[in-house]
């Protein structure tokens, strides 16, 4: 089975849980050590990639590491062609519809393509689309972020991300969001879409993750949260209140 396949297999019983790292924010070694905390808490996959200072020889030592360490799913999650690696499970292949910079839609996957090819790596295909704030996602993405308030936008993108024939839309606060995307907007966009919603940023804790779950997330992703709480206790408690949906 390959790692989409999982995914939907593992969501036919509940929802999913992912936590991000950003190979710029601690060593290999380190990464490694957060994984495997954070698969023994349950979580469902690790995503790997951050917006900036990321290389390939960072990538690499960090999907490596966390591979040693943790039996769940590697996912790439990259900012830009120069962040992949061959020994990842598999590799978002994402487009930041909402972008004003046809290189973040599309130029960098046509660099990325021959390359990932020739590796044999899973792809799986997903809209990213940044909400407001943005954060650093949505600068260095050159977004134009939808508004909080405006839901119907993103219905609209992830209604085209899906005849697009796109597998995953991703909403997207930012990293260190004060507040994750709006209930509102999670809600009108799973009910428009068939194909699951992916949703992160600024969610530190377990009230948050639920909520957001409730309101029809079917993957919760937290990445700060993960690399600052050292004793495991906050992920476990948001981990448990996302399978609890
Ligand atoms: C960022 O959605 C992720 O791409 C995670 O955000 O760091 O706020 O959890 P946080």
């Amino acid at each position: 089975m390959n790692v989409y396949q999982t995914l939907l297999d593992r969501r036919s019983h509940g929802r999913l849980h992912m936590t991000l790292l950003d190979p710029d924010k601690q060593a290999a070694g380190e990464a490694g050590r957060i994984a495997a905390e954070a698969a023994k808490s349950g979580t469902d996959a690790i995503m790997i990639g951050g917006s900036t200072g990321v290389t390939q020889e960072k990538v690499d030592a960090t999907v490596l590491a966390i591979k040693a360490s943790a039996k769940v799913p590697t996912i790439l999650f990259p900012a830009s062609a120069a962040n992949l690696s061959r020994h990842a499970d598999a590799l978002y292949f994402m487009s930041l519809l909402n972008s004003r910079d046809p290189r973040l839609i599309v130029g960098e996957q046509r660099r990325a393509a021959p390359v990932v090819k020739a590796w044999g790596l899973e792809t799986i295909p997903m809209a990213y689309l940044v909400v407001e704030p943005g954060m650093r996602a949505g600068e260095v993405g050159r977004a134009d972020p939808i508004p909080r308030s405006d839901a119907e936008a993103a219905v609209g993108y992830a209604l085209a991300a899906q005849l697009l024939g796109m597998k995953l839309v991703y909403l997207e606060a930012g990293s260190g969001a004060p507040e994750p995307v709006p209930s509102a907007m999670i809600a009108a966009v799973r009910a428009a879409i068939d194909i699951p919603l992916v949703v992160g940023g600024g969610i530190r804790t377990a009230e948050a993750a639920g909520a957001v779950a409730r309101a029809g997330a079917d993957i919760v992703v937290t990445g700060t949260v993960v690399e600052r709480a050292k004793d495991g206790e906050t992920l476990r408690r948001i981990i448990a209140s996302v399978k609890a949906v």
